[in-house]
């Protein structure tokens, strides 16, 4: 020990812990500072120029030099940590209040994956069979005049679907009385003919969209349904590639080797008409529960488009032929996974949806 020139309180030294008890006191009291005054107060006692570490570093030359070193670098210590805490306790006050705190051990937040209704998942299942073969996707309203839902279709004026019975009328007057009134369409066949009209052959064309038809709703009907359907016009298209191009499409959908058969039948816009059969899957063609013990299950309706159709849309009926089919997109979800019920579709229950 030596002389110590004024200016240095003598406890400085001879206590030693004067500085651990500022970091004590300094700490104490930083943690009670709750706001930025408060920490600039904080700031100002403990580490501005009066400041006791300040003090005690500026009497550091007045130290003895075996002292110096020792008691220079305790105090350039606490200075440090000083500071380093205040600007750990700035950060913590300047954060929003309601920012929440994320705590990283928790389990993350379960997104349920989306998925396709089983009706598009069909549609786009039997669009992607057609697409390959040529055919193009065509679309057009829901809201459609009785010129295209019937007229151009050969569908006589007396013929029963045009009755309001089968089909909803809308209650508008016409934009365009030559064309009818309006209607939801009980087809998309309209559509078909919009094309016809604005395009020459040859045309191969597949149609997706909502029909509406005034039906009783059962297991089996619904007064909206999907369908799907299809026309190719060209100089030299028979029966035999509607025959060729539907056969395709059924193995396609319900697995090779599947079996149908083209049953004569009658409609307006097509002559010859047919109606297409797959030999049941349930049974294979031994007759149950699902096909009504017919072994058959009626699938599509197909057939040449009728001469009174290609004529309404400018075509000359002596040099093009063209063929015509029809289905229905729910039958056909039925059948494929095996659901009992058309009104299942419709319903948005996420126990049905989400099993597909
Ligand atoms: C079917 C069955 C048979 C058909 C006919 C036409 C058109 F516009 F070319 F005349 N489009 N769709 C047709 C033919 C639809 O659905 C069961």
């Amino acid at each position: 020990m030596g002389l110590y020139r004024k200016g240095t309180a003598i406890e400085d030294i001879s206590l030693g812990d004067d500085l651990d008890r500022l970091l004590e006191e300094a700490t104490a009291l930083l943690n009670q500072a709750g706001s930025v005054q408060q920490l600039e107060q904080w700031r100002v006692k403990f580490l501005g120029r009066k400041s006791r570490i300040s003090e005690t570093l500026k009497g550091l030359s007045q130290l003895p030099p075996e002292q110096r070193a020792q008691r220079g670098k305790r105090a350039n210590d606490v200075k440090v940590t000083l500071e380093s805490q205040l600007s750990a306790r700035q950060q913590a006050l300047s954060a929003p209040a309601c920012q929440p705190r994320i705590d990283v051990t928790l389990p993350g937040r379960h997104h349920p994956q989306g998925r396709l209704h089983p009706i598009t998942q069909t549609v786009r299942a039997i669009l992607d069979v057609f697409i390959p073969m040529g055919f193009e996707i065509a679309q057009g309203p829901e809201m459609e005049f009785e010129y295209y839902n019937f007229d151009a279709l050969n569908i006589p004026p007396d013929h029963p679907s045009r009755e309001s019975f089968d089909t909803f009328f809308v209650d508008l007057p016409s934009p365009v009385p030559e064309k009818g009134r309006l209607l939801l369409r009980s087809h998309t066949s309209g559509v078909q003919i919009r094309v016809m009209e604005k395009h020459k052959p040859p045309l191969r064309i597949v149609v997706p969209g909502r029909v509406y038809r005034r039906d009783a709703v059962d297991a089996g009907h619904s007064f909206m349904f999907h369908q799907v359907e299809g026309l190719m016009v060209d100089t030299q298209t028979s029966f035999a590639d509607l025959k060729g191009v539907l056969g395709q499409f059924l193995e396609r959908l319900f697995g090779a080797g599947t079996q149908a058969r083209f049953r004569p039948h009658f409609f307006p816009f097509t002559e010859p008409s047919a109606e297409v059969d797959i030999a049941c899957r349930a049974c294979r063609g031994k007759g149950c529960s699902t096909c009504g013990r017919k072994g058959w299950i009626e699938i599509m309706g197909c057939g040449m488009v009728h001469p009174n159709v290609l004529k309404a849309v400018g075509y000359d009926s002596n040099k093009v032929q063209g063929f015509a089919f029809g289905m229905g997109v729910e039958r056909i979800a039925m059948l494929r996974l095996g659901i009992p019920d058309i009104r299942l579709f419709f319903e948005n229950d996420l126990r049905f949806l989400e099993q597909f």
